[in-house]
């Protein structure tokens, strides 16, 4: 051991070393085994704070479970393909490959620097051919399951760009890079049946215990299960019966008029001559609104127009007319809904628009007066009114009562519908994974589609000219790549072209945990071997912000997986971290905007690696948002450098271990295995801030200890430096492994065991109580040393010769601990 701590010579030497002898591969046979991951990055220009927080927790946690003698999974890759790469490239005219492959360079890089324990032989990239011909073929496989299909799907349409975009991209219906008008298009896509899935995704969220719930809610609300009734409605002098979903059954009677999407099917087949020429106006004019497609129109102001047709409301055989609106989304429920005004805001914002009845049929349970007449709905449930023989029940009572009837006189049946919607997977883009599909006139005129076979997979993005393709406008660039559109017809060889548009980056990320158990298979994605070997992930980290979309679709795949035969398991994941934020030093969201962003390689550079990781595990719980703090980091520094020169000035002591039987210095042994005991449960429950402050306060302790020299004494201090390194290794890996080579007679990773405690060394001794009356002593009480006053007075109240000095009154108590208490009693 050097006598000065250094670490920018110590760290990189054990990280060669390590790398060398491979120290973190695994073998696919052993019989211990665990699965950490970090969501994979997108490999942007450099890596932040916050990159570095989640791998860490991630390494520390893999760490850990490998010095219990468990074989870790600990892979890493790169999300490469999508949007932000192939923005840049549009702006530098480079290569989108080009970039991405530099930025995977200085990320993986900074991951070595940061010592992280990565089986780099199992590296994956999504924007790599070998890794996207399994999102191709994973593609094909769910389509001959009926799983993909094509549909024809309302997207933002930018006018002046001449392309799709995003609802997040349009803003105050404009698109929000070149403020040309947007409007909501019918287009053909290709898009996943992950409805098939919302009962079971929302069902397996019980099993999820290890899963923070906030993120079950969040999945739980996205996935939005409602449940209510279909009414159906049959229309005057047509065939059609127009079908409503209500969450409201109660409110049946109070339904004035009904309320139909712009594009509901049964228009045509509904709207009386006389009404044609408006309601194709308003149709027409709907759809090249400025707008966008959320379910929750609420805000929207209300628009109609009347078709002319008249409804049968099937309680009361009323007449009721029906009104294109334009709050009534077209995917949601049926696309028509049974318009209630006295008791649902947007049925009233549009009777009172257009001049159309209102009725209340709910009173408030309390009797209150409502605000009906001024255009308020009353939206609570209460008691029902003017409902015919439901009338006078509760709307709980009612609602089931309803439902009865609905399906005894067969108009309608009890409805469950999901908020979430099929996930559309086409995105008019170059850097994605080709869509393996070609289209040929002659065996396929409908243009449904024909598979690519297998045997051609990968269909490979072509190179290009970036400054000819990359426009950002226009048509999918894929489709100016004449070489790569047309292809011969795998089914009659003659001409056809390929499928244009590429996937969605979220397939690329639904599987990928998948693909690292067998990284270089060249037949399957993976192997069910390795698939029971390894799945599920024991831990996966990343941030909030991936609670719905990207975890609900790792879920979904992993069904789909399962029901392939790929996997025995259903749920990709067993316990799941979401990381707080690292805020800069001002307290803000570190970002360049507001020039707080502090880079890993600088505070590297001054502090080590070791530093950086104790700071950013001890700044807080990891759940919770911290803010960086140099003086913090330095703090962490200077501790390393206490336990450096502690190691350090006992290194002599080490030869005590060569001695047979030595006994041990009980003051110093107890404090270390009281450590190691709250080290381990704060590990189990991967509290990393308090392991660090535990570890701290040890060796402050030890090192503001008064020397006696004994063997005892070495012997003990030997120990708890021993301790000390495996306990603060997972964290701070470099300066543990340096201690361990003097302390440990085998290399610490090599231990393949994490120390346990010795039970009793950490059960506190007793401690006599003195117990005085009014200052006097009366008598004496054994009891744990960390007794409460409760656990004392408790003592006490057993002790007739004491409790009879207690009769009186007690005004006070003084408690000293371990020490004494005393009653000051009034008679
Ligand atoms: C009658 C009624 C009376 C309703 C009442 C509510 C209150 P959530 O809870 O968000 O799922 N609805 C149904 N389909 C719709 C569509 N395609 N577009 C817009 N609105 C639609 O909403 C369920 C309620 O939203 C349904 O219950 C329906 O209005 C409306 F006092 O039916 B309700
Ligand atoms: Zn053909």
């Amino acid at each position: 051991m050097n006598e000065h701590y250094n670490p920018q010579t110590l760290e990189p030497t054990w990280q060669t070393r390590w790398e060398e002898r491979q120290a973190y591969e695994v073998s696919d046979d052993a019989s211990s085994t665990g699965y950490v991951l970090e969501m994979f990055p997108y490999p942007s220009g450099a890596m932040h704070m916050g990159h570095v927080r989640n791998y860490l927790i991630g390494d520390v946690i893999a760490r850990y479970m490998r010095l219990q003698g468990t074989e870790v999974l600990h892979p890493m890759g790169w999300d490469a393909l999508g949007l932000p790469a192939e923005n840049a490239a549009i702006k530098d005219k480079q290569h989108p490959e080009k970039r991405t492959a530099e930025n995977i360079k200085s990320f993986k890089n900074e991951m070595k620097r940061l010592g992280f324990s990565y089986q780099w032989s199992r590296e994956i990239s999504t924007a790599d051919p070998n890794y996207y011909k399994w999102n191709q073929w994973f593609f094909l496989k769910m389509r001959e399951r009926d799983l993909v299909y094509r549909r024809k799907a309302s997207v933002n349409w930018c006018n002046d760009c001449h392309t799709v975009i995003a609802n997040e991209q349009v803003v105050d219906g404009c698109c929000e890079r070149c403020n040309g008008t947007v409007i909501v298009r019918q287009m053909p896509e290709w898009a996943i049946r992950i409805t098939n899935y919302a009962e079971r995704l929302l069902e397996n969220l019980d099993q999820l215990i290890h899963w923070p719930t906030e993120v079950i809610k969040k999945q739980r609300n996205w996935i939005g299960k409602n449940e209510g009734v279909f009414f159906d409605f049959k229309v005057m002098n047509t065939d059609v019966t127009l079908r409503v979903f209500t969450t409201r059954p109660d409110t049946i009677f109070g339904c004035s008029y009904l309320g139909i999407s712009a594009d509901h099917p049964d228009i045509a087949a509904i709207v009386t001559e006389k009404h044609k020429q408006q309601t194709d106006r308003f149709i027409k004019d709907q759809t090249t609104q400025k707008t966008t497609r959320q379910h929750d129109r609420s805000d929207i102001p209300k628009e109609g127009v009347n078709t002319g047709a008249i409804a049968i409301h099937p309680m009361t055989g009323e007449k009721l007319p029906v009104w294109l609106a334009n709050f009534v989304v077209s995917d949601y429920g049926t696309g028509a809904v049974m318009s209630v005004p006295a008791h649902d805001q947007r049925d009233m914002d549009f009777a009172q628009t257009y001049d159309l009845p209102i009725k209340a049929v709910i009173k408030p349970s309390d009797n209150q007066d409502t605000d009906i007449h001024n255009g308020v709905a009353f939206i609570d449930e209460g008691i029902l009114v003017d409902s015919d023989s439901f009338t006078g029940l509760t709307s709980k009572q009612a609602t089931i009562a309803i439902a009865q009837h609905v399906q005894k006189q067969n108009i309608g049946e009890p409805a469950v519908t999901f908020r979430q919607r099929d996930w559309g997977i086409s995105r008019q883009r170059y850097w994605g994974t080709p869509i393996p599909i070609v289209y040929c006139d002659q065996c396929d005129p409908n243009h449904e589609g024909i598979a690519v076979p297998y045997e051609d997979l990968p269909v490979k993005l072509p190179d290009i000219d970036v400054e000819q393709v990359l426009t950002g406008r226009g048509e999918p660039p894929l489709a100016k790549v004449s070489s790569f559109l047309n292809t011969t017809c795998p089914l009659c060889k003659g001409p056809a072209t390929r499928e244009a548009e590429t996937m969605d980056t979220f397939v690329d990320s639904a599987w990928y945990f998948a693909r690292y158990l067998d990284p270089h298979n060249n037949d399957l994605p993976f192997t069910s071997d390795k698939a029971n070997q390894w799945f599920p992930i024991d831990v996966y980290i990343g941030g909030p912000e991936h609670s719905t979309m990207h975890l609900l679709y790792c879920r979904f795949w992993m069904m789909v997986m399962n029901e392939m035969g790929l996997t025995t398991h259903q749920e990709p994941i067993k316990t799941l971290i979401t990381q707080g934020i690292v805020n800069g030093p001002d307290g803000r969201k570190m970002s360049k905007r507001w020039g707080n962003v502090v880079s890993p390689s600088d505070i590297i550079k001054d502090y080590g690696t070791d530093a950086v990781r104790t700071f950013v595990m001890f700044a807080g719980p990891m759940d919770k948002d911290i803010k960086w703090s140099n003086e913090q980091v330095e703090g962490c520094h200077r501790f390393l450098h206490r336990l450096w020169r502690l190691a350090y000035n006992h290194r002599d002591s080490v030869s005590i271990l060569s001695k047979q039987s030595v006994d041990h210095d009980l003051e110093i042994q107890r404090e270390t295995h009281k450590t190691l005991k709250r080290v381990t449960t704060d590990f189990e429950r991967h509290s990393f801030n308090t392991i660090i402050a535990r570890c701290m306060e040890l060796v402050n302790f030890l090192t503001a200890r008064k020397l006696t020299h004994t063997d005892q004494e070495k012997n003990s201090i030997v120990e708890a430096i021993q301790l000390l390194a495996a306990m603060l290794f997972p964290i701070a890996p470099h300066i543990t492994s340096e201690i361990a080579t003097t302390y440990c007679s085998e290399h610490l990773l090599d231990l393949g065991k994490f120390p346990t405690y010795i039970q009793e060394l950490t059960v506190d001794k007793h401690v006599n109580y003195t117990i005085q009356i009014n200052g006097k002593r009366r008598g004496q009480v054994t009891a744990a040393s960390d007794a409460t006053e409760e656990d004392i007075k408790t003592l006490i109240n057993d002790m007739s010769q004491i409790t009879r000095y207690l009769e009186g009154t007690i005004i006070k108590t003084i408690f000293v601990p371990k020490k004494l208490i005393n009653f000051v009693v009034k008679p």
